[in-house]
């Protein structure tokens, strides 16, 4: 038994993988191995005898189980340890640049837009493409005869044969999601609306999608001064610039009473534009006090509230700040011209962070 335990234990220990060991436990304690053999000898021996080599058999199965199983997990181990080393990785290398495309500049100047009027205390409102004409004109003060309708080139959806209702259009310009709010939230309240909007025009300076931001303070008592200085806010923190001069135009729109149309100083020396220095002036945004007629179509009371609102072309501020020429190319999805002027994708625009870099 000695002899036997010495043969196997030795064997074990040099088994160099899992196919010899079990080889060996077939050779030892399997159905014919040779402990089981001598465990069939058993049988043959006298009471007295037995007694002695039963429990010495058994003692050495165990001893040699235990010896397979430690070897086992000896050789799991040993080669887990060598497929590791093959694995190694070093997580503290730095990741490997992936170009995984860019920001659109529209996108970009939307989201510095809105985090500039989100500092102000300004939330961002939405609302449909297609829209009724109550709320895309009448709402807005704009009644059927009036002029403003044919000017802003509506395309008009398509009505069944019979259908007489007036029909739903593209919407012109953000304002109807302005309504909207107000009629869902009542006063006071203070949004912006920023998105696409549509007109039936098409040339060097227009397309028929653009895109617009329109801004609404309503309160008990907003007046120009409340509009003077948020628009400066924004022209400042847009424009990157510490001063800049606003002109307010006396103008006029259906919605607003009175109305103005807003210039900012500029210069453009050597042809590259500077806001905030120099004697030229560049219109950007229209903008005044909502018209009464406009917050009682919205269910807020006039004689309650008042507030400013005003509106910008999202695309022609976009050209400005980044010094993009061509309108058309915002649209024609030119993956060259993305690369040159888009965005990093992990670079949100934030006031502390840094609009642009
Ligand atoms: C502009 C100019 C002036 C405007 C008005 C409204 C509403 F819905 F509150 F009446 N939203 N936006 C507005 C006012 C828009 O764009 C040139």
């Amino acid at each position: 038994m000695d002899d036997l335990r010495a043969k196997y234990i030795d064997l074990i220990a040099a088994a160099d993988s899992e196919a010899a060991l079990e080889e060996l436990r077939v050779a030892a304690v399997g159905k014919k191995g040779e402990i089981s053999l001598k465990m069939r000898e058993l049988g043959k021996m006298s009471a007295e005898e037995r007694q002695v080599a039963g429990p010495a058999l058994n003692a050495l199965k165990d001893e040699i189980n235990s010896a397979l199983a430690a070897k086992k997990a000896a050789l799991a181990d040993a080669a887990l340890e060598e497929r590791l080393k093959g694995e190694w990785l070093d997580v503290t290398l730095p990741g490997r640049p992936r170009r995984m495309g860019t920001i659109h500049p529209i996108s970009q100047v939307m989201d510095e837009v809105t985090a500039i009027f989100a500092d102000m205390g300004f939330s961002v409102a939405e609302g449909p493409q297609i829209d009724s004409d109550w709320y895309n004109f009448d709402a807005l003060n704009i009644p059927g005869h009036h002029p403003a309708r044919a000017e802003m080139d509506t395309f008009y959806m398509h009505r069944a044969e019979g259908d007489n209702r007036p029909p739903h259009v593209l919407r012109t310009h953000t304002s109807p999601v302005q309504i909207r709010h107000m009629e869902a939230h009542g006063a006071p309240c203070r949004i912006i609306a920023p998105g696409r909007v549509y007109r039936a025009d098409y040339d060097q300076t227009h397309t028929p999608m653009f895109h617009q931001v329109e801004g609404l303070a309503i309160d008990r008592d907003i007046s120009m001064a409340n509009l003077k200085w948020v628009l400066e806010e924004f022209v400042k923190a847009y424009f990157e610039v510490d001063n800049v001069e606003l002109r307010f135009r006396a103008s006029h729109f259906p919605f607003t009473e009175p109305s103005a149309e807003v210039d900012i100083q500029c210069s453009w020396d050597g042809g590259v534009l500077k806001v905030g220095e120099g004697s030229d002036w560049l219109e950007i945004l229209g903008s005044g006090m909502v018209h009464p007629q406009v917050l009682q179509n919205s269910g807020v009371d006039p004689d309650e509230w008042q507030g400013f609102a005003f509106g910008m072309g999202i695309d022609r501020i976009a050209m400005l700040k980044y010094g993009i020429p061509d309108l058309r190319a915002f649209f024609e999805s030119d993956l060259r011209w993305l690369r040159h002027y888009g965005f990093a994708a992990l670079d949100m625009p934030t006031l502390q962070g840094g609009l642009s870099r």
